[in-house]
């Protein structure tokens, strides 16, 4: 199978194209008799009875009563402690989500994933992310075919690209070294990369600089290149199907910036290079498919960072990095599949996310981690999580009589805590968190005088995880000597939940665990909560009614779609501005 194509034998026979261009069935496929619905479980009815309980949950009276519980609920592998005492759970409420997990199908589910089945069921697709860090000789494979092999075909062209751009063999048309790669992609061709250039930054040659274009927004190609050389940059146009608006206006724009200096439509050769699975759309915009680098249909766009996606971070921290990159994601499929749910840290962080969500009624999770690089980590997993479980039909196409993904946000400790945390210590939404940090800093700052920096840093996650489950009753707050009338503000109410995940030290091979870990925690709760978690169909509609407005607004004379009256003001108000 070359890289972005699929040979005879893999092409799936009775698909079609629906009118959205992807390969569909006429008859529904049958949602296997294993994967039950969770409500119709024995586990789901016994933990609605335990949600009163876990409601009045008190934890200052439960570690009080059990002095391991701090020990007791937490599990470690791979260099990751996952401490998750502070939620609102007791013994029966773990045993009771863990049962669900079993009666919900879930290892089945995860092992017709792991054989290549086609489990996105309403694209007709596989999906095998899992194969992308699978060792170089092992078998993964989609409709018979060992996928592996075509795997490490393209991950040894991008070592090669990759090498070649580091150590100045690639050079740009005028024989310049190339000094900066920008990646032109969007959603899963971009949130990815930028997290982990952004999570490696200290791993990476710092002499090449690499950023990240996604938004139409021109004010963000023009931040983004405003000081390049266009004779020194290398634009890596990232997009599965090489038709997203977005990031071909980008490219076409990137493709005139270059040219208006290198005056040579030869020079496109060698800045230009894309990762897509669509090699026909590659060639037409000019780009030589040598130059390409593939990945498959059974990659999901927000499953597809450690993917040819990932050539920019491969660039910028050089292939044996990348290649720990990939190791950490396997360690965690290792884990994922081993391990017993009890100890299983993607099991254990879904089915606690679970019962927060759906049996505890919290609608956010905050995902705050207290390590600068991974400022970007939030927002990887918004969209990992969001767009994979924020679903609201079953595989069946009836309506899910359960809640589904939580809205997921956050920035990284300290800062927070300055902002929004206000909100989280006291406000009326328990806001579930999962606090992140690593014990061994990279950049041990500070000294004994000044106070260092990792130790103030790490102080401050754990009295957050402390302040939120204990807060500070009225009593104590009076005994400080407060007037009765600020009491009620300086009460914290505590019993606000979180995990606390400390890990040992950030470097390729955790950020890759780190990763795999939320895919598999995804995976899990999507597969109780019996929804498609590797379809999109809910961001179609807002692209199709774009595509109409947009001659509205630079048309000459508007067009006369019929709008509703807000929307047609809207683009009054927007022609009349720009003078049209
Ligand atoms: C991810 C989504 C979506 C996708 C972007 C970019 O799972 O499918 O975020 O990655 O829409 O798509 P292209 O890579 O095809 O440009």
């Amino acid at each position: 199978m070359p890289a972005a194509t699929r040979s005879k034998k893999s092409a799936r026979k009775p698909a079609a194209k629906a009118a959205s261009g992807v390969a569909r069935k006429d008859t529904a496929p049958k949602v296997p008799a294993w994967h039950v619905a969770p409500d119709k479980t024995r586990a789901w009815k016994r933990l609605t009875a335990l949600a009163k309980r876990g409601r009045a949950l008190d934890l200052r009276a439960a570690f009080k009563k059990d002095r391991t519980r701090g020990t007791r609920f937490s599990a470690e592998a791979l260099g990751i402690h996952l401490d998750y005492s502070k939620n609102l759970v007791d013994g029966d409420i773990v045993d009771a989500l863990v049962a669900l997990a079993k009666e919900c199908g879930v290892a089945k589910h995860a092992k017709a994933m792991f054989a290549g089945e086609a489990i996105n069921i309403t694209e007709n697709r596989a999906v095998l992310h899992a194969a992308l860090r699978a060792p170089k000789g092992s078998v993964m494979k989609v409709d018979g075919e060992n996928v592996v092999p075509h795997v490490h075909a393209v991950l040894d062209r991008m070592a090669a690209f990759a090498d070649a751009v580091r150590n100045g063999a690639w050079r740009g048309h005028t024989g310049k070294k190339i000094a900066a790669v920008v990646n032109i992609g969007i959603g899963g061709s971009d949130l990815g990369p930028v997290m982990a250039y952004e999570a490696l930054k200290d791993f990476t040659r710092r002499d090449i600089d690499c950023r990240y274009v996604s938004n139409i927004d021109g004010e963000d190609f023009y931040e983004k290149t405003r000081d390049l050389d266009p004779e020194t940059t290398l634009f890596v146009v990232s997009s599965k199907t090489f038709t997203t608006i977005e990031t071909m206006t980008n490219a076409q724009t990137a493709r005139a910036w270059a040219l208006a200096k290198l005056k040579d439509r030869a020079a496109v050769a060698r800045h230009f290079v894309a990762v897509s699975t669509n090699a026909e759309e590659v060639a037409k915009f000019g780009i030589d498919t040598a130059n390409m680098f593939g990945f498959w249909d059974w990659v999901g766009g927000r499953y597809s960072m450690d993917s040819a996606i990932g050539l920019s971070t491969m660039i910028a921290i050089g292939p044996a990095a990348f290649h720990e990159l990939l190791a950490g994601f396997r360690d965690m499929d290792e884990h994922f599949r081993t391990a017993p749910a009890k100890k299983n840290l993607p099991y254990l962080l879904a089915l606690l996310g679970l019962w927060n969500r759906d049996f505890l009624g919290f609608e956010t999770v905050a995902v705050l981690p207290y390590c600068q690089y991974l400022h970007r980590f939030s927002a990887y997993l918004q969209q990992l999580e969001m767009e994979s479980n924020g679903k609201r039909v079953q595989l069946d196409g009836s309506p899910c009589r359960w809640q589904t993904s939580p809205v997921i946000w956050g920035e990284p400790g300290t800062n927070g805590q300055h902002a929004f945390y206000q909100m989280i210590h006291q406000g009326t939404s328990p806001v579930p968190c999962d606090f992140l940090a690593f014990a061994k800093p990279l950049h041990d700052v500070g000294s004994t005088e000044t106070g260092m920096h990792h130790d103030i840093l790490l102080a401050n996650l754990f009295a957050q995880g402390e302040a939120l489950a204990f807060g500070k009753t009225a009593a104590e707050v009076r005994a400080e000597g407060t007037p009765e009338w600020l009491v009620p503000h300086r009460t914290f109410p505590g019993n606000r939940p979180s995990n606390t995940l400390l890990c040992e030290q950030l470097s390729p091979r955790m950020l890759g665990r780190l990763v795999a870990l939320y895919e598999h925690k995804t995976f899990v709760q999507g597969s109780i909560w019996r929804v498609n978690s590797f379809d999109q169909w809910g961001v179609e509609l807002g692209k199709v009614l774009a595509k109409r407005i947009i001659p509205e607004l630079s048309g000459a004379r508007p067009a006369k779609a019929a709008h509703d009256s807000s929307t047609s003001a809207l683009i009054a108000r927007y022609r009349a501005w720009r003078g049209r």
